[in-house]
């Protein structure tokens, strides 16, 4: 059976106020920085080379200063909108697997996958308790260089995720649009926010530099980061979910191969699957106590090349030019 931890508990007043006081010192801090207009209209701040929401930041620094991992952590890392989601779930879904022989109810039926998963710079950050310790899984979005040392010269290991910078971009504004849309306020023009990527201003941008981060640090340590693409997993799931399982160190058995555990997995944490969950279709995501995310708004199409259904053939190659251009020499090649 699955821990029956409770998955958040109070921070006392103390804790609080200690909170409080350090939120402040960090606001002073980003009012030092460049700025930029955000995709929410909200600013984003440049720090250690990144472009950041004023949430973001705050969570950034605070665990940059405080986090530390179990040895046995592993983390999700991905820049947003590459299959976050997804590979939580597959992730979540194959390490818990012997957990949940007999039983039916995996948490992923219940519960989003980013709070399966929480997410070290939003919710660990705001309450450090609130994670599961029998579930050594931790995801973040937060570029390789920026990582708290602790994660760094820690035996910690990461699974990256990434994907083609057009459906990248697309996933995002899309989901920043809703998300503006939802609470009834005009989104920023599809043509002003591809500038801005294109500049290299995006949250957690600019990408290529997001990428070639875990890129070459997973050259660097092989046995520790994992490097994966969307398009690649969604190419053969079964080979990513072994693969997966491999690096978590609980590699599925023949006869778990035999009773068909790998495709149970793979269907569970299907986007069909998913989004179809109650969950999934109803639920909201608090990643910030004071903004509610609809959890629909991660299960948009789940495709590759919805791109095209948004931008012009030239605004593609030029986002194509531009990853060309910065990822030359890297060894790396992402699949379109
Ligand atoms: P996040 O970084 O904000 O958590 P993330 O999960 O990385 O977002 O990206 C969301 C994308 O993954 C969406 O892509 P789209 O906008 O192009 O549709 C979403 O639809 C897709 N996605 C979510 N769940 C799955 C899944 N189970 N399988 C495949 N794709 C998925």
């Amino acid at each position: 059976m699955e821990s029956s931890l409770p998955s958040t508990q109070i921070l006392d007043s103390g804790e609080s106020a200690e909170r409080k006081n350090e939120a402040k010192n960090y606001n002073e801090m980003m009012s030092t920085l460049p700025k930029a207009k955000g995709l929410r209209g909200n600013d984003y701040y440049l720090y250690q080379g990144f472009w950041y929401s004023s949430f973001f930041l705050e969570g950034l620094m605070s665990v940059q200063e405080h986090f530390n991992p179990q040895s046995t952590d592993i983390f999700v890392a991905s820049s947003p909108k590459t299959g976050t989601t997804w590979l939580k779930a597959l992730a979540f879904a194959v390490l818990t697997r012997s957990r949940l022989s007999g039983s039916t109810t995996s948490s992923l039926l219940i519960k989003m996958p980013h709070d399966c998963v929480p997410f070290l710079e939003f919710q660990v950050a705001q309450n450090p308790r609130i994670r599961d310790l029998a579930v050594p899984l931790l995801s973040t979005h937060v570029p390789y260089s920026c990582l708290p040392k602790s994660i760094i010269s820690s035996s910690c290991k990461i699974i990256y995720i990434c994907r083609d910078a057009k459906d990248t971009f697309v996933s995002l504004w899309c989901f920043f649009s809703a998300h503006q849309m939802s609470k009834n306020v005009e989104p920023l023009p599809l043509e002003e926010a591809f500038e801005m990527f294109c500049n290299g201003i995006s949250i957690l941008g600019p990408y290529w530099d997001h990428v070639l981060g875990y890129w070459r640090a997973s050259l660097e340590f092989p046995e520790k980061i994992l490097f994966l693409t969307y398009e690649e997993m969604k190419k053969d799931t079964a080979a990513h979910a072994k693969k997966l399982a491999e690096f978590m160190d609980c590699s599925f058995t023949l006869e778990e191969e035999e009773e068909g555990e790998v495709q149970k997995i793979i269907s569970m944490c299907s986007f069909e699957k998913l989004s179809r969950l109650e969950v999934n279709k109803n639920g909201k995501l608090h990643l910030d106590t004071s903004i509610a995310i609809q959890n629909s708004l991660y299960f948009r199409k789940g495709e590759i090349g919805d791109w095209a259904n948004h931008l012009t053939p030239e605004m593609g190659a030029r986002i194509d030019d531009i990853m060309e251009q910065k990822l030359k020499g890297s060894g790396l090649k992402l699949p379109r």
